[in-house]
């Protein structure tokens, strides 16, 4: 009987795992990067999840020259005794049934819904091996799997009082396309995780390049917002910090205004970050709009009818909201947005009573930040005329499209692309090579204005963009409208050199602060065209980089090999260029994604903002991982 519902149960968990290792991005997303760093996600979840239970401040995380990756917590450790029905321990359970690896209790803020929380049995499906090491009850324990099969039964290998968890895995070159972790979305991750929950102290080690980073914060969101402005001219000088705790959902919120125009507000719901918003988020907007207009109308004698808008609210705001709640429902496109619709009510509610006591106690601040507000209305009124005598010029108008754009003939959008091709000489030879069924050239003359510096007036005013606007279609800012756009891809071709990285992030910063949907719609790529020509007898190749370079030479052995390199676009004739970026089957596009709004906003700043030091210090430190940055 035992024997045969031990049987039974096997045979249900090589089903789930086998489904997972035939259809891996149903649970994962995808077998790309995104998808390989969802399974170090999966398992640190597992480690935060204790860390919020209570039970954990120390996470390590340690890549391991083989492409290995280990988490260590010093958690409770995953239980080891023989779960009651299914007679293996419930270690096992967690690694080979899906979905069994959260609490088995009901008082952690467990995640929920979309690619959030699949189960570390995913992890362990999707890579060759995976050990586990628990502290636990007076013991070490170890297991071993392979590709998701048990090799060897739980053993105790020696004898502790700590508690904790180790996993080491190394993820299935079968199954990802790469298997290579990249520290810069780790980190990126970790810092939030810390920033996120205080008093956590995350390690991160790289053994492959032996670098260990320690990210602790003992002001968790307040040194979030801190960080976040340290290149800027602040209005205020501490973060304003809210802690509420209402009806079992716990909400923090740090705020701290700069001089500048931009704002970067991020939302976390149990640590994810929210890139979509949701609920909680509209809940705050609405709270701070409306502190801001009462405050404004009562104390300060401003009855003029400059009503605020939510935009002159958030103009150089800096802030963090961070929810902890049960049973969060997750919808759009990434699942990163909140559905949880009583959210947004308990949030509005609650910020505007504790910012209108802070508005109340500190009325010079008020006053700063709704001056700072006023002056962005004014503003916003200046660019709305600005854009008028722009619209009447006729550039922006839907019917008129820039005399520079080499337009396709295809008119629906999902089947036509447009290139931004940097200057005229690039633009004539992409002209030559495209298909001009579904292909558009739109050539950029010189550089384009640094919208992170610019208020929308301004940009209105630059010829560069209105024309590249009115190519697109589909407006600007709040007039944004997707369904008008007229091509689904939209490419960024540039010289491989300092030029052409600067100019393709002066126009990634554009459409990240200008047209954000078109990036989280999946419509903005950046074509990747080959530095080197490789001629061996009668066969060519085209390598995008050195790494690739030697990658081939080895194949192909290094002896009567021509090599050229492209200084730019301008050194290919049209076929080389026709095959390398225009070819749907030869070339290779990179897709922008807004997987980390954080990070994304940050390399923006930091590489656009004001303060020069930043700046060079940035380029400095990842000049060597900028490939062909001639500066
Ligand atoms: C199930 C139940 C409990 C803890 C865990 C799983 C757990 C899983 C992981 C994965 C990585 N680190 C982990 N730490 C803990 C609760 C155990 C109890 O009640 O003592």
């Amino acid at each position: 009987m035992t024997d045969n519902s031990y049987r039974a149960e096997s045979i249900t968990v090589l089903k789930d795992l086998e489904a997972v290792v035939k259809r891996p991005a149903m649970y994962i997303g995808d077998v790309g990067s995104r998808g390989l760093h969802h399974l170090l996600v999966e398992v640190l979840d597992n480690s935060i999840d204790e860390a919020l239970a209570g039970f954990c401040n120390l996470i390590k995380v340690i890549i391991h020259i083989d492409g290995s990756v280990t988490v260590i917590d010093n958690g409770r450790g995953i239980p080891v005794d023989i779960h009651p029905e299914l007679k293996i321990p419930g270690v096992e359970v967690v690694m080979t049934i899906l979905h069994s690896g959260g609490k088995f209790d009901n008082k952690s803020y467990k995640v929920s819904g979309g690619l959030h929380g699949v189960g570390i049995s995913v992890v362990n499906a999707l890579s060759n091996f995976l050990d586990v090491i628990v502290k636990r009850d007076g013991h070490i324990y170890q297991q071993r799997y392979e590709k998701g099969r048990k090799v060897s039964e739980l053993q105790i290998i020696g004898d502790t009082l700590d508690l904790g968890t180790e996993i080491t895995f190394l993820p299935n070159p079968e199954i990802f396309e790469t298997t290579q972790f990249e520290n810069e979305i780790i980190i990126t991750r970790l810092k939030e995780l810390a920033f996120l929950n205080k008093g956590l102290k995350i390690i991160f080690s790289d053994e492959r390049t032996n670098i260990t980073e320690e990210y602790f914060y003992e002001g968790g969101i307040i040194s979030f917002v801190n960080h976040l402005n340290r290149n800027k001219n602040v209005l205020h000088k501490e973060p304003i910090y809210l802690n509420i705790d209402k009806l079992n959902t716990k909400i923090e919120v740090a705020l701290q205004y700069n001089d500048g125009y931009q704002e970067s507000v991020f939302s976390f719901v149990n640590n994810i970050n929210t890139i979509e918003g949701g609920s909680h988020l509209s809940g705050f907007k609405t709270a701070l709009t409306r502190v801001l207009n009462d405050y404004s109308l009562k104390n300060m004698n401003h009855k003029n009818g400059e009503n605020l808008t939510g935009d002159d609210a958030r103009e150089g705001l800096v802030a963090i909201i961070s929810v902890r709640m049960h049973s969060p429902q997750f919808e759009g496109q990434t699942k990163t947005k909140l559905g949880n619709s009583n959210i947004k009510g308990i949030v509005d509610s609650n910020v505007y009573d504790g910012l209108s006591h802070f508005f109340e106690e500190n009325p010079s601040t008020a006053k700063t930040i709704i001056f700072k507000a006023i002056n962005a209305a004014r503003a916003r009124e200046a660019a709305r005329k600005a854009r008028e005598l722009t619209r009447r010029k006729s550039v922006l108008d839907s019917g008129s499209l820039p005399g520079k754009l080499a337009d396709c003939q295809e008119k629906d959008p999902s089947k036509s692309e447009v290139f931004i091709v940097e200057g005229d000489s690039a633009a004539g030879t992409g002209i030559a090579s495209r298909d001009r069924k579904f292909q558009a050239i739109f050539p950029l003359r010189g550089k384009i204005l640094n919208v992170e510096k610019a208020r929308l007036d301004k940009i209105f005013n630059n010829e560069e963009i209105t024309s590249l606007i009115s190519a697109l279609g589909c407006g600007i800012g709040e007039e944004f409208d997707s369904s008008k756009l007229r091509y689904h891809k939209i490419i960024i071709l540039t010289d491989a050199d300092s030029d052409g990285n600067h100019i393709s992030t002066l126009l990634l910063t554009f459409f990240y602060r200008n047209m954000p949907k078109l990036i989280e719609n999946g419509y903005l790529f950046i074509a990747q065209p080959p530095l080197y020509r490789v001629v061996k007898g009668t066969s060519t190749h085209y390598v995008k980089d050195d790494i690739k370079l030697q990658k081939l030479l080895k194949e192909i052995g290094s002896d009567k090999v021509i090599i050229q390199r492209f200084k730019g676009l301008g050194e290919m004739d049209s076929d080389e260029l026709q095959e390398t970026v225009m070819d749907l089957n030869k070339r290779i596009l990179k897709k922008v994604i807004i997987e980390d709004a954080v990070y994304a906003d940050q390399i923006f700043s930091i590489l656009m903002g004001d303060e020069v030091e930043p700046r060079r210090e940035f380029i400095f430190k990842h000049a060597i991982n900028v490939k062909n940055l001639d500066v």
